[in-house]
């Protein structure tokens, strides 16, 4: 990021990462800088005091517009999105939020010359046909969800923002995403969230995927690194835009479980999966960042041992002061 940019808004600032990139962003560059929006209050009252918040609804482009004129916004991290399962559930909102939602965006930082721009897509953007081990950066996008679709559909747009008129578009795949503040919110990856929290609480899981079901993961802290590091990245140096593979880890239920029993030696996992379970089935196992690596850097910090333990501290400390709230 450049010493320029100095307004910035989140969209979907309550959400799973949203609410974490808040606090990063409002540490790094001031809260009264960092405006909060969402069709949601802040699901934490530090957050609620730490600096400005709107509500925005990002498929009302009239609205959002007007938020940008009236704090000034010059960049914009546009995490407001229905992730795969709700998506599933309901495919036309995932269609309204995350392709009009992503279009307004592009169009409002095209129309108001904002410096910059994130925008996250997913392994979810990958589909049956692609290669399911190692997955290329460069690769068959053919996915089967109404989220991979509206993802895939991001993607490109974003590209063809930056080419045609000039806007400094960036954004990643990110893997699922593990973390302990705020819940997940809708997705297929939400399993190894629940997991840890069950674990603590109930000592047992019912899993709703199979126990051999691979998937790429990543915990949080690394996400958000990813997230500041690609954003503060060289432009000069990146021939990719918001479409980078990323990867930190890939394991299943069943290798987790073993993982959470290193620590909790009596926990029990079983498994009844539902329909998430064609979902996963249809995302790759384990991805190929060298693109990342190569422009901006990436290396991630948590394998799953390293994730497992931090988990697992502080949701037991949490249980211990009856703060577990899931
Ligand atoms: P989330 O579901 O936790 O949060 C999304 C937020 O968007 C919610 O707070 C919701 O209220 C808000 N929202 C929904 N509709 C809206 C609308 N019309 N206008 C404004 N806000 C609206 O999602 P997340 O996990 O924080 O995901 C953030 C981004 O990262 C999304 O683009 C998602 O596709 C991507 N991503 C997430 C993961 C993951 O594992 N969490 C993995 C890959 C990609
Ligand atoms: C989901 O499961 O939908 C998300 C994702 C991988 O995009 N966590």
């Amino acid at each position: 990021m450049t010493d320029t940019m100095k307004r910035i808004m989140v969209t979907g600032a309550a959400g799973q990462i949203g609410s974490e990139l808040l606090k990063v962003l409002r540490k790094k560059y001031g809260g009264d800088n960092v405006l909060a929006a969402d069709i949601q209050n802040l699901p934490d009252p530090e957050l609620r005091e730490s600096g400005p918040f709107e509500f925005c609804d990002v498929t009302k482009r009239d609205v959002l517009e007007a938020i940008v004129r009236r704090h000034d916004i010059d960049t914009i991290y546009h995490l407001a999105a229905i992730l795969s399962a709700n998506g599933e559930k309901n495919p036309r909102l995932a269609w309204d939020v995350n392709i009009n939602g992503t279009y307004n965006i592009l169009e409002t930082a095209r129309d108001h010359h904002l410096i910059r721009v994130y925008i996250p897509s997913s392994i979810a953007a990958f589909g049956p046909e692609t290669p399911r081990e190692a997955t290329p950066q460069e690769t068959i996008l053919r996915p089967k969800t109404i989220y991979g679709v509206t993802k895939v559909a991001g993607e490109l747009l974003a590209d063809y923002y930056v080419q045609r008129y000039n806007v400094d578009v960036r954004g990643s795949r990110f893997p699922g995403i593990i973390s302990h503040e705020t819940p997940p919110g809708g997705g297929t990856t939400d399993y190894a969230v629940a997991i840890f929290y069950e674990a603590v609480k109930a000592k047992r899981y019912t899993c709703f995927l199979r126990a051999d079901t691979r998937l790429p993961m990543m915990y949080m802290p690394d996400c958000l690194k990813s997230v500041m590091d690609l954003m503060e990245a060289d432009f000069s140096r990146l021939r990719h835009h918001a479409d980078f593979n990323l990867a930190a880890m890939s394991f299943t239920p069943a290798e987790l479980a073993a993982e959470i029993r290193k620590h909790i030696p009596d926990f029990a996992c079983e498994y009844l999966p539902d329909f998430r379970q064609a979902i996963a089935d249809s995302w790759p196992m384990s991805i190929d960042d060298a693109a990342a690596r190569e422009e901006w850097g990436w290396k991630p910090d948590y394998d799953l041992a390293a994730m497992t333990k931090d988990m697992l501290t502080v949701l037991t400390r949490r249980q211990a002061e009856g703060r577990l709230n899931y």
